[in-house]
């Protein structure tokens, strides 16, 4: 097990937290830019490992109007990613993490490994991304109740089941994280749920989620969505992963009506401007 009791202060200071809320809280959604330092991401896998390209990357998605960084360093993908061990994890974190956290906007960290999570945190970044929504690990909500850190729960399968319900399964996912969480300690304050768009589902499923994401409003806990290049995009429009920007923003368009309020994206320009000019068109009504 980790260590998670004696550490001196919350990762998440109070200030990192009230930037967030006040984020949460805006006209259109935040933007997290998504960092990610692999070699084998599925759309941008070998293009920021190199410590220099991953923090010349964060500068300028910060420039392009990035609210906050998702920094990565193990490829969630479902067909073809490498597992990675936590120390080489690490060993892509270290030269990059701190420099990145001290562009001044808050830094997620995309990891499932508890580990991996806390020495991210001791390192500066203030929330974590979990994409199995804390049930992967018990170590993962011990560690974050610890810390007081904002954690992102993602709905995830092992498998893909074309016959399921998603909207069902989805539902009973976030009980069950919400269940180890409370039970870990983790204040409610600190939770973000995200369906998981692509993650153990069909491409039917995945638009599934993105139409009717406001049903997940019954949770009360503030909505993050990450469509950005997913394969479900190609299923209506054939295209490699970095032709879909416009497939991108209109999942992503879409998601803000239903309720997100973070939106994850590897290409932040055009999404803050698609998000912003939605919002603006939006009050006229
Ligand atoms: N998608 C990816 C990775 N992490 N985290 C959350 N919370 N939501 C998502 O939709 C999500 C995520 C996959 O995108 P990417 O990081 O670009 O790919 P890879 O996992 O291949 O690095």
């Amino acid at each position: 097990m980790i260590s998670t009791a004696a550490r001196p202060a919350p990762a998440a200071t109070p200030a990192d937290r009230q930037v967030l809320w006040a984020l949460l809280s805006r006209a259109y959604p935040a933007v997290m830019g998504v960092l990610n330092v692999t070699p084998d991401s599925f759309s941008d896998g070998g293009q920021f490992l190199a410590p220099e390209l991953a923090l010349a990357q964060a500068r300028r998605m910060i420039a392009d109007g990035a609210d906050i960084l998702d920094i990565g360093a193990e490829s969630t993908r479902p067909y073809g990613a490498q597992p990675v061990t936590a120390d080489e994890e690490l060993q892509r974190l270290r030269p990059v993490l701190a420099d990145v956290v001290s562009l001044g906007v808050p830094v997620s960290i995309d990891s499932m490994k508890p580990a991996v999570v806390a020495w991210a945190l001791d390192a500066g970044a203030s929330l974590a991304n979990d994409v199995w929504g804390l049930q992967r690990d018990p170590d993962m909500a011990r560690l974050l109740a610890a810390r007081q850190t904002p954690v992102i729960v993602m709905h995830n399968r092992d498998r893909v089941d074309p016959d399921i319900d998603i909207m069902k399964d989805m539902a009973a996912f976030f009980t069950r994280s919400l269940d180890i969480a409370e039970k870990a300690g983790i204040s409610r304050d600190n939770l973000m749920l995200d369906p998981g768009i692509g993650f153990g589902k069909t491409p039917e499923q995945s638009m599934t989620a993105l139409a009717r994401l406001d049903e997940l409003a019954v949770f009360g806990l503030p909505l993050l969505v990450g469509a950005s290049r997913k394969r479900f995009i190609s299923s209506v429009s054939p295209s490699e992963p970095q032709q879909r920007l416009g497939g991108s923003i209109a999942a992503h368009l879409i998601a803000a009506q239903g309720g997100a309020r973070i939106i994850r994206t590897h290409d932040v320009a055009e999404t803050v401007q698609a998000l912003r000019v939605a919002a603006a068109i939006g009050d006229r009504r």
